[in-house]
């Protein structure tokens, strides 16, 4: 077994001390940071929810599992924004939206994000509408991120989107969307401006948004 499927498998199997010291091993070995997230981190924790749906898995496991790849995370992230320069592209706002606790993709958008020379807020998850807007009000971001990672806590991204108009503030942003059963189609219907597949389709859609404003 490759040492990317060691890490997946201690991933799957919410082995946090192990994926840790996998990881360490890893890029000791060479391994590039982003394959090492994306062969080993994500790929893991989608086994993880495969199982999950299959009645293999439940909760506990998929909180270890997560918890796993956030220790892991912590090592990767400075890796991964080792490029940026601290200049400013612009400013994101990002949220998972209200009801949603998932915040590992979130979390991912936002390294890139900075990798990318975005400034980046990131409220976490669960984030009430109400706070999004303030959050706006007080950091006007050019980007507004919105995750949502289940089917009913997508449908609070239109209502993102109404209050921010309601504010006022909608013409001042880019709204974009992501997270697994958010899709382009769904986008356009809310009139999100943007969506991503994943992190790292994201940042050129992100910078391709920001510069269609002043
Ligand atoms: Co949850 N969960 N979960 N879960 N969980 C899913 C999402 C699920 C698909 C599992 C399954 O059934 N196969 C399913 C949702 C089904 C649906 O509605 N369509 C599910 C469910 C049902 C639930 C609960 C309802 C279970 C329950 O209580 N019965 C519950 C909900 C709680 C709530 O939110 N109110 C729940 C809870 C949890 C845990 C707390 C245990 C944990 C979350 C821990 C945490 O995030 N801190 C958890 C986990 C870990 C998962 C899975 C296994 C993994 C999610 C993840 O982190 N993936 C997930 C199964 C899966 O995804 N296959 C599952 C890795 C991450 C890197 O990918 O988040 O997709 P992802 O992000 C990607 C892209 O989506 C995209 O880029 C990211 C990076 O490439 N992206 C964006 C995301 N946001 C973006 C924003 C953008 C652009 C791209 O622009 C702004």
């Amino acid at each position: 077994m490759s040492i990317l499927e060691e890490i997946k498998k201690n991933i799957y199997d919410g082995e946090e001390n192990k994926t840790v010291d996998l990881v360490k091993k890893a890029l000791d070995e060479g391994q590039a940071p982003q394959d090492i997230m994306d062969a080993g981190l994500v790929a893991g924790l989608r086994e993880c929810g495969k199982s999950f749906e299959k009645g293999e898995k439940f909760i506990p496991e998929m909180l270890m599992s997560s918890e796993a790849m956030k220790k892991a995370m912590v090592i990767l992230k400075p890796l991964l924004l080792g490029g940026t320069g601290g200049t400013s592209f612009g400013k994101a706002v990002l949220a998972t939206v209200e009801g949603d606790v998932h915040d590992i993709g979130l979390e991912l958008v936002g390294t890139m994000f900075e990798t990318a020379g975005f400034e980046v807020r990131n409220m976490g998850p669960d984030v009430p509408t109400a706070d999004i807007v303030k959050a706006v009000k007080e950091h006007k971001p050019q980007i507004v991120g919105l995750s949502a990672l289940l089917s009913n806590t997508m449908d609070v991204m239109p209502d993102v989107i109404a209050a921010l108009k309601k504010a006022g503030l909608r013409d001042s942003v880019k709204v974009m969307v992501g997270g697994a059963p958010v899709k382009q189609d769904f986008a356009d219907e809310i009139g999100a401006d943007g969506w991503a597949y994943d992190a790292a389709s994201a940042v050129p859609k992100a910078k391709e948004l920001r510069s269609r404003l002043p």
